[in-house]
C-alpha cells in the first residue's frame, strides 16, 4: 500500500510559548506567534498496513529511538481513535535540520506527522482542525500548520472548551519582508528537554508569572507593531519577550540555563549591528541557537557578522516558509 506523505517546516516564535495549563491536551497558559521558516523541513510519510502488530517508526534511515515512537505511536492513537480505525502504520520521517537542538523539530515533526496520519486515515480536517490535532503532538507544532506570520490562540478553559478554542491562525503582515538569521552555536542534543523544563519553570520559577503578565502586553503590542509593518518595534517586543521567558528559567529551582558563551557572543554581535544602523533583535529558544530578525535585504550581512564571531558552527538566512502540506499524489485532495 502506498503511504501518504506530508511536509512541514520549523516556526520560530517571537512571542512565545512557555507553559502548560493542561498537560495532557497540551493547553498554553499564554497565547504565542511566531514566524514559519522556509528551511530545515520535516517530511513524513504514513502507511496504514493491515498485517502489523504494532506502529513502525523511522527517522531517517534507522529505527526511531525508542521515545521518539512511543510519542508518534500515541499521537497516532489520537487519530486512529478519531477515525474509528485500529489498524497500525509505518511511519517514516525524515528531518533536514538538527533533531532536539531548541530548532523547532518538533514543531515540524507533529505537523507533518498530523497532516500526514489524517490524511491517511482518512479524516476530512480543515486547518484549524489540524492545528488542534497537531498541538495534542506538540504545542508549538500547531503554528507549523500555517506559512508565515501565525498566532496559536491560548484558548479558554479546560478540557473540551480548551481543546476546541486553542488553536493557530494566520497573521497577516505585508508591509514587512523578514528574514530570520539562525546562528548554530551547538547542534548538539538540549540537557533538558523544552517539556521539562517549561514544566519545572511553571512549577517553581517565582519569575513566572511576571512573564505570563508581560506577554499578554507583548503580545498586543506585537500585533500593532505587526499591522503597521514596525520591523524594529516587531524585533524590540521579541527579543523582550524571549530574554524574558529565559529569566522565568534562570529562576526555576534549579536553574534552567540554555545559553552558552557562543551564544552570548552572538548576542553581543547583534548589539553591535544595531549600533551600526542594522535592525537586528535576537530570539533564542529551548537551546544555545540564537535566531536573529532583520530585513530580508540585510540577512545576508547579518549572517556574515555572526560567522565571523566563529562562536557559529554554521549561520543560514531563512525566509519565511510555508504551512504543512500534503506532497505528490496526495495534494490535490487539501484545503
Ligand atoms: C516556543 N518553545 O514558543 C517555545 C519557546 C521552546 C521555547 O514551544 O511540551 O516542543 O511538546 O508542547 O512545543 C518548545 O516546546 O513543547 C517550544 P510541548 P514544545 O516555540
Amino acid at each position: 500500500m502506498t503511504g501518504t506523505t506530508a511536509t512541514a517546516y520549523p516556526n520560530i516564535a517571537l512571542i512565545k510559548y512557555w507553559g502548560k495549563r493542561d498537560e495532557r491536551l497540551h493547553l498554553p497558559v499564554t497565547s504565542s506567534l511566531s514566524l514559519t521558516l522556509g528551511v530545515f523541513a520535516t517530511v513524513t510519510t504514513v502507511t496504514i498496513s493491515e498485517e502489523l502488530p504494532a506502529d513502525e517508526v523511522s527517522l531517517g534511515d534507522e529505527p526511531a529511538p525508542a521515545d521518539f515512537a512511543a510519542k508518534v505511536s500515541g499521537f497516532l492513537d489520537l487519530v486512529r481513535e478519531s477515525a474509528g480505525d485500529r489498524r497500525r502504520a509505518r511511519v517514516h520521517t525524515v528531518n533536514t535540520g538538527p533533531t532536539g537542538a531548541g530548532l523547532a523539530s518538533s514543531a515540524s515533526g507533529f505537523a507533518a506527522l498530523a497532516v500526514a496520519a489524517a490524511g491517511a486515515y482518512g479524516l476530512d480536517l480543515d486547518r484549524r482542525a489540524l492545528s488542534r490535532l497537531a498541538r495534542r503532538g506538540s504545542g508549538s507544532a500547531s503554528r507549523s500548520i500555517y506559512g508565515g506570520f501565525v498566532q496559536w490562540q491560548r484558548g479558554e478553559g479546560l478540557g473540551e472548551e480548551g481543546d476546541l478554542s486553542s488553536f493557530a491562525e494566520p497573521v497577516e503582515a505585508p508591509l514587512l519582508d523578514p528574514a530570520l538569521v539562525v546562528a548554530l552555536v551547538d547542534a548538539r542534543e538540549k540537557p533538558i528537554t523544552s517539556r521539562a523544563a517549561m514544566r519545572r519553570t511553571v512549577d517553581t520559577s517565582p519569575f513566572y508569572r511576571p512573564w505570563v503578565d508581560s506577554s499578554a502586553q507583548d503580545l498586543r503590542d506585537m500585533h500593532t507593531a505587526l499591522a503597521a509593518g514596525d520591523l524594529a518595534g516587531v524585533g524590540e517586543i521579541a527579543e523582550r519577550n524571549a530574554l524574558g521567558m529565559h529569566a522565568t528559567m534562570l529562576g526555576a529551582r534549579p536553574a534552567v540555563r540554555y545559553f552558552s558563551p557562543g551564544s552570548m557572543r552572538v548576542l553581543d554581535r547583534v548589539l553591535e549591528l544595531r549600533a551600526e544602523g542594522v535592525l537586528a533583535y535576537a530570539t533564542m529558544d529551548a537551546g544555545p541557537n540564537v535566531k536573529v530578525l532583520c530585513d530580508r535585504r540585510d540577512g545576508d550581512r547579518v549572517a556574515a557578522a555572526f560567522a565571523e564571531t566563529g562562536a557559529a558552527q554554521r549561520v543560514l538566512v531563512a525566509a519565511p516558509g510555508p504551512g504543512a502540506a500534503l506532497v505528490g499524489a496526495d495534494a490535490h485532495d487539501q484545503r
